[in-house]
């Protein structure tokens, strides 16, 4: 049996739901998935500020996840907020939905775009795009111009906005391959897949997978240098008791 303890960083529980039976579905049969999402922070994650905050929220988290004996971890939403802390307070890996979707989607061809929600939010896609080392992979970043809670559930009007914009990412592109720029985005890949007749990564399945195989080769974040668990100090204020 696997553990694994998936983080909706913001506090939208109709998102975490939604998130924890995407994960479920991608999971194996062996593998237990903990859907989970921070007791702070901003209910979605669309500017940078928003970013920021969520970072509290979800290293609680992943301490949490080490109290209960969570063996990986899996931060969902795709600007891969706090990523790296999350790496030096877990011992086991920990995977973004954007490093995920991203990896996966250079394995089933040559070039990628993302759709995601705000245009505000493109700019992260491609800071990411440049992180992980797929500049030239990235072709655009296209926006559907779609608030994240409106994906929760969606309306038909919804689906149909972001379908318009994966066939006109696909067009304007001539991409091989799509990525869902947002987690509440997960359930719609098979129908884009379909529509576009172009594979459709989201990165929650995708981290998942990861995370698992990760876990199954016995290979862990390394802890010799910058990802070590940070020295203990006093952290004071709102962060009482972040402190190591
Ligand atoms: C996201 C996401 O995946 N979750 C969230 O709150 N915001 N991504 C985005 N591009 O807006």
């Amino acid at each position: 049996m696997t553990r694994i303890r998936v983080i909706n960083p913001n506090t939208s529980q109709g998102m975490t739901d939604t998130i924890g039976r995407h994960a479920r579905a991608a999971a194996a049969p062996s593998t237990v998935v903990t859907a989970t999402g921070p007791a702070m922070g901003p209910e979605s994650i669309e500017s940078h500020y928003d970013e920021a905050l969520a970072v509290p929220g979800l290293l609680a988290e992943i301490a949490a996840g080490e109290a209960a004996g969570d063996e990986g971890y899996v931060i969902a939403c795709f600007g891969d907020p706090g990523l790296d802390a999350a790496r030096e307070l877990a011992a086991g890996p920990v995977v973004g939905i954007a490093e995920a979707a991203m990896h996966t989607a250079v394995l089933l061809g040559r070039s990628f775009s993302v759709v995601t929600t705000l245009p505000r939010t493109a700019g992260r896609a491609w800071d990411l795009a440049r992180r992980y080392g797929f500049a030239d992979a990235c072709r655009g970043v296209h926006a559907c111009d779609i608030p994240v809670l409106d994906l929760d559930d969606p309306a038909p009007v919804t689906v149909r906005t972001v379908t318009e914009a994966c066939a006109a990412a696909v067009a304007e592109d001539d991409c091989d391959v799509l990525v869902l720029g947002c987690a509440g985005m997960a359930p719609l890949a098979p129908a884009l897949t379909h529509a576009t007749a172009t594979p459709v990564v989201d990165g929650v399945g995708a981290a998942v997978k990861l995370v698992e195989s990760l876990l199954s080769l016995g290979l862990r974040t390394s802890k010799r240098g910058e990802y070590a668990t940070p020295p203990p100090k006093k952290y004071s204020g709102l962060l009482d008791g972040f402190g190591l």
